[in-house]
């Protein structure tokens, strides 16, 4: 079956003033409906053509080579652009609870400590990218990926790895339109929208 576009679960202004509007509308109409449509273009015909996303992601090494690069860069845009929208929320942000507080308290020190850890990885991806909260191992870390990589492509791949948690997208169609050239002021107001409930479920699978 075709990969399809995601409904955003939430309307386009719902995440105002953090986010803003056009920057959603382009962002998922525009930017991630062009990742699955270039994702369908490329495995059409193939051999992993009916292949689950997660499997795409995860088994990425092994998707033939001809069309191993366009998979990447698609297969990993709707991946982690499905994952974004669900870890945003209107009238979310606060802070993290239970298990998955005591786990980045562990890990980072505090969460002041973890945002800070999480917002420097984000400014210091060079060009465009992801930074991500994942489990590895039992262990809570912070990396960045390039382009549209996905930490279950592996660290030979992507250079990170582990389970997603929390991601936030730093390229500049992410916040250009708001925020110009202050990816600074972005990744602060990120922490706003973030719906700490859905990444405690993530922390909660992965266990
Ligand atoms: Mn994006």
């Amino acid at each position: 079956m075709a990969h399809e576009l995601p409904a955003l679960p939430y309307a386009h202004d719902a995440l105002e003033p953090h986010v803003d509007k056009a920057t959603m509308e382009i962002h998922h109409g525009k930017h991630h409906a062009a990742y699955v449509t270039n994702l369908n273009k490329a495995l059409a015909g193939s051999p992993v053509e009916s292949q689950s996303l997660d499997q795409l992601v995860r088994g990425i090494a092994a998707v033939p080579e001809n069309i191993r690069g366009p998979v990447r860069n698609n297969g990993g845009g709707h991946w982690n652009h499905s994952f974004f929208w669900k870890l945003m929320a209107p009238k979310a942000g606060g802070t993290p609870t239970g298990d998955l507080a005591a786990a980045i308290n562990a890990a980072f020190g505090s969460y002041v400590d973890f945002q800070a850890k999480f917002e420097a990885a984000g400014i210091g991806r060079f060009g465009s990218g992801w930074v991500w909260l994942v489990a590895n191992g039992g262990k809570l870390e912070i990396c960045s990926t390039a382009n549209q990589d996905n930490p279950l492509m592996g660290k030979a791949i992507a250079g990170c790895e582990g389970t997603p948690l929390l991601g936030c997208d730093v390229w500049e169609h992410a916040y250009y339109l708001k925020y110009q050239n202050k990816r600074a002021d972005y990744l602060k107001a990120f922490w706003s929208v973030v719906n700490w409930a859905e990444v405690a479920k993530a922390y909660a699978a992965a266990k």
